[in-house]
């Protein structure tokens, strides 16, 4: 670490309690700060990593409204679900904790009145969007309606999710109640604003000329917002939930969400560390680091600086926020409220024990630099062939030729080689590419160079071909060439404990590892001779198409329903006359009979009494009917069609059927008996 720094904060975004966590968030946030911080954990430094739930905010009312319970039923459900996951896929955070406890609103509360005290905010009435048949103010996402910048049609009030610009629910064209569906109207009311304007010059002069080493993605956007020059904004809502403005006369109004959750870092450091926490934010000498996905880039890097600037008090700001872009879900956006996701909690119980093949997949194609996309098939590819064939296969051949020649026990090496030299070598270099990967979050790039470990063990061995030197009895080169993969296997333990903690314990302790150090790591003496290694087990097992395929049917199905709850009726046509109605001559019929084309799976063959005789019918609605069901009901026809062959049948007419959401078809007849032959009209 920098020589100014003695100590670490990691924070990271509050997922809100809304919903259960999914890849997007695990491959944005909560992977790579995991990562970063077992990383200096290894490394003895003084680190701590700070999360919760965000249980605020109109997506939690929104949810409870829908599904007629209490936010804090939601909350303490998804709460719940959010902690227990993070915990079994080996996110290590210090604490995780709540943005409903009460430790958070009096730090949150105190920091609204300590500002409001110190004349920071401005106090305004204006026009706010207010739904009458609701009977409440329309804040933030309670109000959808389309971008002014982008023209996206389903934009919130506080941002649009297409261009990810961040919006003030008035700037939206045609907006619409996301409660009642109603046009919104626009009535008075009194909010706190924090002037960002006023702190223009401080955030610019410490974002665009003090941090030009941050990610582009975070500093682009930055730079475009301070560019287009800072507003002041609403720190306050007409809301019933969240943390109550602490001022006199301020009934029904809360602290805006985005003012609150940032407010939780510091609350849950307390909690924490109730004694310590402000060397954690108060010292120059701490370090800040803010994982977020970036659409929060704006609330970290501008919003919640200026109110620690303005609260004063020696709060630290942020040294860095390496904010990641967003992962899709085979090929669509990863949508909570479309449920298009892989969630977190039925991964674990779909995958029992694989919580290192999540972290490996999700690392390995993190949206660090650009949207990437997760699909299962690449999951499948990236465990059967990256961490089975080369990670696993090299450590379980390294541990059954030890258990084969020695029993396990570590042998003492001969003179080494210029391989072994050279293969040592080439891990200082890994190691020295692989630290600096981690110091600048460059997550995905580290993973690979603790790869390479693996890749250099597995031409270690196929250069050194050990089972041939047993064979010739060389059983002293052996030796040294079992040490030698021995060591390779405990600087894997070592390097991948950031990434795949699950294996690195595993195989740890199967090498009799104590306590692993990153100082260790790139040693070409770590395990003893003589230990006597554990009973090699698989470390990872193939994963077959069949549990692939279950995931891709399930994800079939979300979309299906999706496509159904989406379906709205066509427009209407252009208009027509009477006349034009009138040229179709629509009847009524009677079906005698019924039965299936031969060779045609779509078509029913109908003989139809239509008053005047038989008629035949060929009609493309097989999937839908069992034939037999349908003799004796009334069908409506259009009579006047010429007549055409279908399979080899000739059809006199068309049976009128409405096509249902999801595509199926239903046979129009009359509500009551009709003489056969009768017109429609
Ligand atoms: N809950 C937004 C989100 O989940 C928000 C983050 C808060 S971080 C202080 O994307
Ligand atoms: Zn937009």
């Amino acid at each position: 670490m920098d020589k100014k720094f003695k100590r670490t904060l990691v924070t990271t975004a509050l997922p809100y309690a809304n919903g259960p966590v999914h890849i997007g968030h695990l491959a944005g946030v909560y992977i790579p700060a995991d990562i970063y911080t077992r990383y200096l954990r290894l490394k003895g430094e003084d680190v701590i990593m700070i999360g919760g739930s965000d249980e605020h905010g109109v997506p939690i009312t929104i949810k409870a409204r829908n599904e007629g319970v209490t936010p804090q039923d939601i909350v303490d459900r998804y709460h719940t679900i959010i902690r227990d996951s993070m915990e079994e896929l080996g996110i290590s955070f210090d604490i995780y904790s709540r943005t409903t406890s009460d430790i958070h609103s009096e730090t949150a509360s105190e920091f609204f009145r300590h500002l409001y005290d110190k004349g920071e905010f401005v106090e305004k009435t204006s026009m706010q969007l207010y739904d009458e048949k609701a009977g409440q103010f329309l804040a933030d996402r309670y109000v959808t309606g389309e971008c002014p910048h982008c023209h996206y049609d389903h934009a919130y009030g506080d941002q649009c999710e297409k261009c990810g610009t961040s919006l003030n629910a008035t700037d939206l064209i045609n907006p619409r109640s996301a409660i009642t569906g109603n046009t919104p109207v626009l009535r008075e009311t009194r909010h706190w604003y924090l002037p960002l304007d006023k702190w223009e010059p401080a955030l610019s002069k410490w974002i665009l000329d003090g941090h030009r080493e941050w990610k582009t993605n975070v500093y682009g956007q930055c730079k475009s917002w301070i560019d287009l020059g800072l507003q002041p904004r609403a720190v306050s809502r007409d809301l019933d939930w969240g943390v109550p403005v602490p001022v006199e006369g301020a009934d029904g109004k809360v602290l805006y969400v985005w003012f609150d959750a940032p407010i939780g870092y510091i609350s849950n450091t307390k909690e924490l560390l109730p004694d310590s926490w402000e060397k954690y934010w108060k010292d120059p000498e701490t370090r800040i680091i803010n994982f977020i996905g970036k659409d929060n880039i704006v609330f970290h890097c501008i919003v919640f600086p200026a109110m620690l600037m303005a609260y004063g008090d020696g709060y630290q700001l942020p040294d860095n926020v390496p904010a990641n872009e967003f992962l899709n879900l085979e090929g669509d956006k990863i949508s909570t409220s479309r449920n298009w996701a892989v969630w977190l909690h039925e991964y674990l119980r779909d995958f029992e024990g694989k919580q290192d093949v999540l972290r490996y997949v999700l690392t390995a194609n993190a949206p660090e630099t650009k949207d990437n996309d997760f699909t299962w098939s690449d999951f499948q590819q990236r465990n059967n062939s990256e961490l089975v064939a080369i990670l696993g296969n090299f450590v379980n051949r390294v541990l059954v030729l030890t258990h084969k020649y020695y029993d396990g026990a570590v042998p003492v090496p001969g003179t080494l080689t210029d391989t072994e030299t050279g293969a040592f070598r080439e891990l200082a270099e890994i190691k020295e590419r692989l630290s600096e990967c981690l110091d600048t979050f460059h997550l995905r790039e580290a993973l690979k160079e603790a790869m390479n470990i693996a890749r250099l063990g597995n031409r270690y061995l196929q250069e050194t071909e050990p089972w041939k030197l047993a064979k010739a009895d060389d059983m002293e080169r052996v030796a040294t060439v079992m040490y030698t993969a021995i060591q390779l296997c405990a600087n894997i333990a070592i390097a991948f404990e950031p990434f795949l903690p699950f294996m690195s314990r595993k195989l740890a302790d199967t090498l009799r590892l104590g306590k692993m150090t990153w100082d260790d790591l790139g040693r070409d003496n770590i395990v003893a001779p003589g230990t006597v290694t554990g009973t090699p087990g698989l470390l990872f097992e193939k994963i077959e198409d069949d549990a692939i395929q279950a995931q891709l049917d399930r994800l079939a199905r979300i979309k299906e329903e999706n496509k159904l709850k989406q379906w709205q009726p066509q427009p209407v046509q252009e208009p027509t006359d009477f006349d034009t109605f009138m040229k179709l001559d629509i009847r009524v019929g009677t079906v005698k009979e019924c039965a299936r084309v031969p060779k045609a799976d779509k078509l029913l063959r109908f003989t139809i009494d239509d008053g005047m005789g038989d008629r035949t019918i060929v009609s493309g609605i097989a999937k839908y009917y069992d034939p037999a069901d349908l003799v004796g009901k009334q069908v409506c026809f259009i009579a006047n069609f010429p007549p055409r062959r279908l399979k080899g049948v000739e059809s006199q007419g068309m049976i009128l059927s409405a096509e249902n959401a999801d595509g199926s078809l239903v046979v129009v007849g009359p509500t009551g008996p009709v003489t056969p032959g009768s017109q429609v009209k």
